[in-house]
């Protein structure tokens, strides 16, 4: 009898509720997971995620700090809006420093926070708070709903507003019972308005920038995230061969905003206010292409004049009003797509350049990548008789790997090295933009949670695939969020982490070399320390150990290597290991920090850093020469 009833009766469509706009929105965009540490307020969104015809994941994961991060690894690849959705207050304040980070570096992000119910709000209730304002500060649009009619309406403008360039963060809290109410079965969110990113510039404005730069006697380009993040690497490079300028990425740059094997690629400009200045002095005409996070120091004296001197000229192109004259005027200004805009800039400038002058340049910056080149070979080999591991043995290694497997359009490198960025930035063969991930906030601990949201995708919108995800990580960092490994070994994600441990924060100590040298004897400051080698930027007694946190945590295999020798078999044996298994593999690799030094640091800049930092030539070939104020070992970001 059963059995006649279920033949002839039509199937009944399921029940729809409010949440299931969420799921309009998905189905719309091509949204396939939603990343979060569950709550009860927010189980009825999550739920949606249990009806396979919804056709999206939930990503466990064990702190919102995570959860975010692998949300912005996600958004990165995909570039959609990837959602979070966090448990009232305690849920947006663990999110916090990593909503910064995607604040800085522009990462689209949908986060729902579940509210209390209306009803029960001004009581006070467990949990709840006014959340709107925590989150604020680093959001696009926050907002609270305010009656449960508002649904479609507020998440149709959250999702446009996050995809608007340039994009961002959009925080929505919403009072739980909202998304409990039925909705009729035909009743669905219509779309969401995509704005179109390629905008261009009007033809007066590219004229006048572009014959500014074409009679700078000495131009410079600074590549911002705007440029990495358009895929305009190739019309960024027109532009540097037909000036002839050197470009320097933005510090902490999110991508990877230049071709590392052009001979103009200079690495990052230095986040000291010395080896900043050193990079624009001498320069007539600053190019800001794109250019967001653009004071990134820690360490500023006012007296030593600005980051940018007053003598250059700054040209700005963004597709971001607020960083375009941010903090220096600006003699020409384009608000437009840089992919848009560069082209138009490029033939202006082709028409009235002095050729000659132009191939000299260019000789020039060839002449100086071969002797990078050829030192950098010298450094390494140098490195490689080394009672310990320094970075750029393990950067070499990788990069062999990467190559072995014919994996060149097929790793994604998520850099956490804080200390040691050069050899990583420098050695591996990025063909994308998005083959490097980094944040620009400084805020640490986000690169374990960002390698599980690359890794869930197979390819990221810039056809970069993720056969090959590494995590090359400090001590320090990795310890903020180990729980991470969880979630990797939970959702299958084969994963490489690479910890460098040095048993200490390094960059701080660093940090610390670099506050003295320029406050110890600053008029009305002349501090300084009651010691240079503090045990409080030590990690050590008891010894973290990285192979077994993992091994416990989530039963995820490593090993632990100590010399130079071993590091290439490790390195070939772990990628063999994750790319055929599909599991994560954990390699802690003992590098050596200054508290183990038999020497503390001093107030010598030189003496702060390790001998690897020390002895390690700059990527930045135009500015780093006998004259220059840039210093050994600069290049440790200190944040
Ligand atoms: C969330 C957060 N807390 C504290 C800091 C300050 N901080 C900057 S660098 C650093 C240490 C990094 O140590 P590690 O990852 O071991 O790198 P190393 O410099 O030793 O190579 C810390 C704690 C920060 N940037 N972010
Ligand atoms: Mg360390």
């Amino acid at each position: 009898m059963e059995r006649t009833l279920a033949k002839t009766l039509p199937p009944v469509p399921p029940p729809r509720w409010a949440r299931d706009y969420l799921f309009d929105v998905c189905r719309e965009l091509g949204i396939t997971r939603i990343f979060g540490v569950p709550g009860v307020n927010e189980i009825p969104w999550i739920d949606g995620t249990s009806y396979p015809e919804n056709g999206v994941e939930y990503v466990e994961c064990l702190h919102e700090n995570i959860a975010i991060g692998a949300a912005m690894g996600s958004a990165r690849m995909t570039g959609k809006p990837a959602i979070l959705i966090v448990h009232v207050t305690p849920g947006i304040a663990h999110a916090i420093t990593n909503l910064f980070n995607a604040s800085r570096s522009q990462f689209p992000l949908i986060i729902l926070c579940a509210q209390q119910q209306n009803a029960l709000v001004v009581q006070e209730p467990l949990l709840s708070s006014d959340t709107v304002p925590l989150a604020r500060n680093y959001c696009k649009w926050a907002h609270e709903m305010k009656s449960e009619d508002d649904m479609k309406l507020v998440l149709q403008r959250a999702f446009k507003e996050a995809m608007a360039p340039p994009n961002g963060v959009v925080f929505l809290s919403v009072p739980w019972e909202f998304t409990m109410r039925r909705i009729p079965e035909g009743d669905h969110l219509k779309g969401i308005t995509r704005i179109s990113p390629h905008f261009g510039p009007d033809p007066e404005s590219v004229r006048d920038l572009a014959d500014r730069l074409a009679a700078a006697e000495n131009p410079l380009i600074v590549a911002g995230d705007a440029v990495g993040l358009a895929g305009a690497w190739a019309e960024l490079r027109d532009l540097a061969h037909a000036t002839g300028a050197p470009v320097l990425q933005q510090t902490l740059s999110a991508v990877a905003n230049y071709p590392n094997d052009d001979s103009h690629w200079q690495g990052e400009l230095p986040n000291n206010q010395a080896g900043m200045r050193s990079a624009f002095e001498g320069h007539d005409v600053a190019f800001l292409c794109g250019f967001s996070n653009q004071a990134q120091v820690l360490i500023y004296k006012p007296s030593d004049g600005p980051l940018i001197p007053d003598s250059v000229s700054k040209l700005y192109l963004s597709n971001c009003i607020w960083d375009i004259g941010k903090n220096y005027y600006g003699d020409a200004a384009l608000f437009a797509d840089v992919k848009v805009a560069l082209p138009q800039i490029t033939a202006r400038v082709k028409e009235v350049i002095a050729p000659l002058v132009v191939t000299q340049r260019n000789d020039t910056l060839t002449g100086r990548a071969v002797e990078r080149r050829a030192q950098w070979e010298q450094y390494l080999d140098h490195a490689m008789t080394q009672d310990n591991v320094w970075a750029v043995v393990i950067a070499d290694a990788l990069r062999w790997q990467i190559e072995q497997h014919n994996l060149q359009r097929d790793f994604v490198y998520v850099h956490e090295a804080i200390s040691d960025p050069s050899p990583f930035q420098y050695l591996l063969p990025y063909a994308e933009p998005t083959s490097y991930y980094c944040v620009g906030g400084g805020s640490l601990g986000w690169s374990f949670g960002a390698t599980i949201g690359i890794k869930e995708e197979e390819r990221g919108v810039q056809g970069i695939g993720t056969k090959l995800v590494v995590a090359v990580t400090g001590d320090g960092s990795s310890l903020f969020y180990p729980q991470a490994w969880w979630t990797a070994a939970h959702r299958n994600l084969g994963i490489l982490y690479i910890i460098t441990n040095n048993s200490e924060y390094h960059t701080l100590q660093v940090g610390l070399g670099t506050v003295v040298k320029v406050y110890g004897e600053a008029l009305g400051y002349d501090w300084t320390p009651r010691t240079m080698n503090p045990g409080y930027l030590t990690i050590r007694d008891p010894q973290p150990d990285f192979v077994g946190i993992a091994k416990a945590m989530a039963g995820i295999e490593g090993k632990h290597i100590e010399h130079p020798a071993e590091v290439r078999p490790a390195v070939c044996d772990a990628v063999r290991y994750v790319l055929e298994t599909g599991k994560s593999f954990v390699l802690e690799i003992k590098t050596v920090g200054l508290s183990s030094q038999q020497q503390p640091p001093d107030t010598d800049d030189a003496g702060a850093v390790t001998p690897s930092l020390r002895t390690q030539p700059h990527l930045d070939w135009v500015h780093s020469g006998p004259n220059s104020a840039r210093r050994p070992g600069d290049t440790a970001l200190i944040c």
